[in-house]
């Protein structure tokens, strides 16, 4: 059977990463059975050095877009056959904006706000033995801290990253409008990647600026729970 390797549940939602997310929806979504795993210790096997990552019967997968495409290719899913050309071209370019944009607000509203670092800290590190739990969390967000700087989004001010972030908020909402899906009627691939991105602002017991701001969008709320109810109930 596949495993799924996380960070484990957190927040409320499946996994703190909305990457795991994403695969963990995707596998429930085709149907294919999966044992999923929370052990940091595995980050350091992960063949990229982070989660999520897979394990199919040996062959170990990293990266969720490169999951994705395994997943599809070796199991034959057709999720996205209703897709026209247009729509997979559009779903492409939509998943870049949430993997490489929103998620790097993500990143700072949880890990540089202070009134949302306490509990992040606390679900993170407070398992781990003392003195490690009083050192290594302010180590672990120093280092966060530089890699938004050195990407770019750690030289915006509070003030922009909502603005961006509730670009992309706007924009999942008018393209989702009444529509149980972002294509329709029909559950695509992108459910799996716009769900994941959606569901670690909306649907976790934060209540910063950002989460606010997404809880904003009637419809995206009812998407979450829309999927909630199907997959994770
Ligand atoms: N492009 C990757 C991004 C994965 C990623 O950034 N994972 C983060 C958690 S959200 C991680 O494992 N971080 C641990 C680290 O960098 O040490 C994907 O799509 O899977």
């Amino acid at each position: 059977m596949i495993k799924l390797y996380g960070f484990g549940k957190a927040f409320g939602v499946v996994d703190a990463s909305p990457f795991v997310v994403k695969v963990d929806l995707f596998l429930k979504m085709a149907q294919i059975d999966c044992e999923y795993m929370s052990d940091f210790n595995q980050l350091k096997k992960s063949p990229k050095h982070k989660f999520p990552f897979i394990d199919d019967n040996g062959t170990k997968v990293g990266d969720s877009a490169f999951i994705l495409k395994h997943l599809t290719e070796k199991y034959d899913i057709k999720l996205d056959v209703h897709l026209d050309a247009t729509q997979k071209a559009q779903a492409s370019l939509y998943t870049k904006a949430l993997d490489e944009s929103l998620y790097w607000c993500l990143v700072y509203s949880r890990w540089v706000k202070d009134d949302t670092w306490p509990l992040l800290k606390d679900a993170f590190f407070s398992e781990i033995p003392i003195p490690f739990k009083w050192i290594m969390p302010n180590i672990i967000r120093k280092d966060v801290k530089n890699t938004l700087r050195r990407q770019g989004y750690g030289r915006h001010s509070e003030t922009e990253l909502l603005t961006i972030a509730d670009e992309h908020f706007s924009a999942l909402s008018t393209l989702l409008g009444e529509s149980d899906y972002f294509f329709g009627d029909k559950i695509s691939s992108f459910d799996a990647i716009a769900y994941a991105a959606l569901c670690e602002f909306i649907s976790v017991d934060f209540f910063n600026s950002f989460n606010q701001q997404a809880r904003k969008y009637d419809n995206l709320i009812r998407y979450c729970q829309r999927i909630e109810s199907q997959y994770y109930s």
